[in-house]
C-alpha cells in the first residue's frame, strides 16, 4: 500500500494544492466468467490493491492527469474531452465526460493517480481507476449516486469512451464491496447477497505474468460467439435476450443450428451461471470442499468450452492440486493470461505460495508474482 503522506505531499508539490484522496480497489472473481454482459451471476470479492486518486480544483479551467506509474502528466487545456485519444488518460477522462454528460458541471481541476493493482492482470486495474476518479470528481462537484448507480456510470465510460465492451462486474464490486466477504451480484437487476469468506480461508493470487487485456480482440470475439448461440435460441424461443435466460436443455435442442464454437461458448456461459449460484450457496454453508469442485469444474469450463485460458494458466492451476491446503483453483478475469484465484487453508498459505510459484517458474521459465491476500472493502474517501 502506498503511503498516502507521501502521496499527498508528491501532489501538493506538483499541483500546489491539498488533494482530496479516494481509493478504488481491483478485485478478484472467485467464479462466473464472462456471465455478467449475459445478464447472468458472478461472485467477486475487492482485494488489498487499490488506486489512489487525489483531487483538487483549479482556476484556469485546465484538467492535468497525472500518473505516478506512468511517470507522465497530461494537460488538457480545453477541460472535459468527448473523445478518446488511445492514451490511459482515456480512464480518468472517460469517467469525467461520462459525469458531464449526466449534466454535472466540471469545473478545472488536477488529478494524481497511483496504484498498486497489477496491470492487465485480470485484477481490474481499469476499473479501480475508473471508481477512484469519479468519487474523485464527484466530490469536487459536490455530487454522489448510489453504488449500483455509479458502477453503471463507469462502465458507460469503459464501453462508450474508452471503448471496451466490459461487463459490469468489475465496476460494480469495486464500489460496493465489503471487507472479508465476496459478493454474488445478479448482473442483470444488480442485486447481490454477500458471503462471508471465513477466517480460515487465504485468497491466493497467483501471477502468470502473461498479460490480458479486455479491449483486445479475444474478449469481444468471445463475446460475440456467446450472443451469436443466444441468437439461435431466440430464433425459436421467445424471451431469451440473454444466455442468462437459456438452458442447458435449450442448448442441446438447438445446438446443431451453431457454429461449433458458439456451441461450446454458451456450454460455458450457461453452466457457469448455474455453478455460480451453487457455489455461493457453498460459500455460505461452509462447504469448501463443493466449492472447490466448483471451482475445479468453472476452470475446465473456462478453459476448454470457452477457450479463454492459456497454457500458463492451465499449468498454474494444474500445479496448486496436489498442494497443502487448497481448497479450489481457477483462472480469475477476463482470460487469455493474468491470475488464477487460489482458495487455500489460512495456516497453509505462505508455504503454498511459496512452493506454487517454485513449481510454475520451474515448469515455464516465468517468474510468477504471488500474493496472499484478503477481502477489502469497497471504494472510498482517505481521511
Ligand atoms: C473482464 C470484464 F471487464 C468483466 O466485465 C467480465 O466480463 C470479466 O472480464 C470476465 O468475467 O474483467
Amino acid at each position: 500500500m502506498h503511503d498516502a503522506k507521501v502521496f499527498r505531499s508528491m501532489h501538493k508539490e506538483r499541483f500546489g494544492a491539498e488533494p482530496a484522496i479516494f481509493v478504488g480497489p481491483g478485485r478478484v472473481n472467485l467464479i462466473g466468467e464472462h456471465t455478467d454482459y449475459a445478464e447472468g451471476f458472478v461472485m467477486p470479492a475487492a482485494i488489498n490493491f487499490s488506486t489512489l486518486a487525489g483531487i483538487s480544483p483549479r482556476t484556469d479551467g485546465k484538467i492535468a492527469i497525472y500518473s505516478e506509474n506512468q511517470g507522465e502528466e497530461r494537460v488538457f487545456d480545453d477541460g472535459v474531452q468527448v473523445k478518446r485519444i488511445q492514451h490511459w488518460t482515456d480512464y480518468p477522462m472517460g469517467v469525467t465526460a461520462i459525469l458531464a454528460g449526466e449534466g454535472h458541471k466540471i469545473p478545472g481541476f488536477s488529478l494524481s493517480i497511483w496504484s498498486d493493482v497489477p496491470l492487465s492482470s485480470g485484477l481490474s486495474s481499469s476499473a479501480a481507476l475508473e471508481v477512484a476518479t469519479a468519487l474523485a470528481v464527484l466530490s469536487l462537484v459536490g455530487a454522489g449516486y448510489p453504488g449500483p448507480k455509479l458502477a453503471r456510470l463507469c462502465q458507460r465510460a469503459e464501453n462508450e469512451f474508452v471503448g471496451s465492451n466490459c461487463g459490469i462486474m468489475d465496476q460494480f464490486i469495486s464500489l460496493n464491496a465489503q471487507k472479508d466477504h465476496a459478493l454474488l451480484l445478479d448482473c442483470r437487476d444488480l442485486s447481490f447477497k454477500l458471503a462471508p469468506i471465513p477466517d480460515h480461508v487465504a485468497l491466493v493470487i497467483a501471477n502468470t505474468m502473461v498479460k490480458h487485456s479486455v479491449a483486445g480482440g479475444d474478449y469481444p470475439t468471445r463475446r460475440r460467439e456467446s450472443e451469436a448461440a443466444c441468437a439461435v435460441i431466440a430464433s425459436h424461443r421467445a424471451g431469451v435476450p440473454f444466455l442468462r435466460d437459456a438452458t442447458l436443455e435449450d442448448l442441446e435442442k438447438w445446438g446443431s443450428e451453431m457454429e461449433p464454437k458458439s456451441y461450446l461458448r454458451a456450454k460455458h456461459v450457461i453452466s457457469e451461471d448455474l455453478r455460480t449460484v451453487a457455489a455461493c450457496e457453498a460459500l455460505l454453508k461452509g462447504n469448501m470442499k463443493e466449492l472447490g469442485r466448483l471451482m475445479a469444474e468453472a476452470h475446465r469450463s473456462y478453459s476448454q468450452d470457452f477457450e479463454g485460458s492459456c497454457v500458463e494458466a492451465d499449468a498454474m492451476v494444474a500445479l496448486a492440486q496436489d498442494l497443502p491446503g487448497l481448497i479450489g483453483a481457477r483462472l480469475t478475469g477476463g482470460g487469455f493470461g493474468g491470475c488464477t484465484i487460489n482458495l487455500v487453508e489460512q495456516t497453509e498459505a505462505t508455504g503454498f505460495a511459496k512452493a506454487l510459484g517454485a513449481r510454475y517458474a520451474e515448469k515455464t521459465g516465468i517468474a510468477p508474482q504471488i500474493h496472499v491476500c484478503h477481502a477489502s472493502g469497497g471504494a472510498h474517501r482517505l481521511e
